[in-house]
């Protein structure tokens, strides 16, 4: 019948950096995309769509979206990791975005409509020196923006996560056939950053909402020297200050600082939250809808955090297309316990390929009002960029042992 679905398409372009996309459409040709981007590994997830999920949903029923994400979390048998999780994302993105399509309504009036005017978002500052991320952070305030993440550079430390070379934007990934090894040194970097917080809070007051991605570097006792040495320029969080697959870490953390924790985006189930929201050991939720399984299991992530006062923080650099975006986006308007948004915007050529609804004006995100998650798909600007190889960085300490990126 009309709503079975007839196609699987994944689709892969680079209009200036990878994307995968899943298109299911109906037998009556609603279509729906979901986001399956997993930055430097892309391929494996459009393998897994193609080879392995593709032929399990043509002719199911498109309005199914709890069943289909349980059979393919279930049926897989083998659970859980990025690659798994990405691909039930996608599919669960592109079923909502057609059964919105169908009740000709936004995504977020089908997860209970607007609980807010628009979803409060914070833009990336970064600077070599002082005067460069001055500069940075005025930017940003003239753009609108009323929340900030500060990065720089650490003398003695030659390439720095978040830091682009003079005239470029940040870009995770770079286009190439292998990695590029950066340098790393916890210490010098601890030296560093308070003394960046300070010099930012005395040039902009203590209004501006602050925050600092750590990027998983630092053991436990580092994280909680860091998070008490911040607590004087009162960040809104201190993100991945550990590997945060140890979980039970951030007790230590915990004890010893009062600035907030904002982890998981390189987490993808609610398992990987359970110690540290059931003991309140952060106060952000960083999960991507694109890595964790979709709308459907963000969003129960995102009810358990709630229950222990945790709030979100979507993950939104340019490595979640503006399909994952948009899917944030309606989250973000719709549950209770909504606390930031990350964004990091898409390049003018990655918008000739996904046309968005959405907007930015006055530091605030909204999806926009077309059925659906407001994005459509343009294969002939795609077919322009086909994919190329890019990869993060890999991290190396001075005696070449192998560091956390
Ligand atoms: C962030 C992240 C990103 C990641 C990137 C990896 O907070 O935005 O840390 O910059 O490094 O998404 O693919
Ligand atoms: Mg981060």
């Amino acid at each position: 019948h009309g709503t079975a679905i007839r196609s699987a398409e994944v689709l892969v372009t680079s209009p200036d950096r990878n994307f995968v996309t899943l298109r299911l459409t109906t037998e009556d040709g609603v279509v729906g995309l979901g986001d399956a981007t997993l930055n430097g590994r892309e391929l494996s997830v459009a393998s897994y769509l193609r080879d392995h999920v593709a032929p399990l949903l043509l002719g199911r029923d498109a309005h199914r979206i709890e069943d289909t994400w349980q059979l393919l979390y279930r049926g897989a048998y083998w659970r859980r990791g990025p690659v798994t999780m990405s691909a039930i994302a996608a599919v669960d993105m592109a079923l909502w975005d057609i059964k919105a399509k169908i009740a000709r309504l936004p995504l977020y009036q089908l997860l209970g409509g607007a609980s807010r005017t628009g979803a409060l978002a914070y833009g990336h500052a970064s600077g070599r020196d002082l005067p460069e991320l001055f500069d940075s952070v005025r930017g940003h305030l003239d753009e609108g923006y009323r929340a900030i993440r500060v990065q720089t550079a650490v003398p003695g430390i030659t390439t720095l996560y978040g830091v682009p070379a003079p005239g470029a934007r940040y870009e995770p990934a770079a286009r190439a056939p292998l990695p590029a090894e950066e340098d790393w040194d916890t210490r010098a970097y601890l030296r560093q950053v308070p003394g960046v917080f300070e010099a930012v809070r005395g040039e902009f007051g203590p209004e501006l909402p602050l925050l600092h991605d750590g990027h998983h570097r630092m053991t436990p006792i580092q994280a909680a020297r860091l998070g008490k040495d911040l607590e004087p320029y009162g960040l809104f969080w201190l993100e991945d200050c550990t590997p945060a697959e140890d979980q039970e870490a951030l007790r230590l953390v915990r004890r010893h600082t009062t600035t907030p924790l904002a982890i998981g985006e390189v987490f993808n189930t609610v398992w990987d939250y359970q110690t540290l929201v059931r003991e309140q050991l952060i106060d952000y939720v960083r999960s991507s809808v694109t890595h964790a399984g979709g709308i459907t299991a963000l969003r129960r992530i995102l009810d358990f955090a709630a229950q222990h006062q945790v709030k979100s923080g979507i993950h939104g650099p340019t490595d979640i297309s503006p399909v994952g975006m948009a899917a944030a986006l309606h989250l973000d308007l719709a549950i209770h316990n909504f606390g930031i948004q990350e964004h990091m915007p898409h390049t003018a050529l990655t918008h000739e390929v996904f046309r968005v609804s959405a907007t930015f004006a006055d530091g605030y995100l909204h999806p926009g009002e077309e059925p659906g998650l407001g994005v459509g798909y343009d294969d002939a600007a795609a077919e322009r960029h086909p994919y190329q190889p890019a990869y993060l960085p890999v991290s190396r300490l001075q005696d070449g042992t192998v560091h956390d990126w």
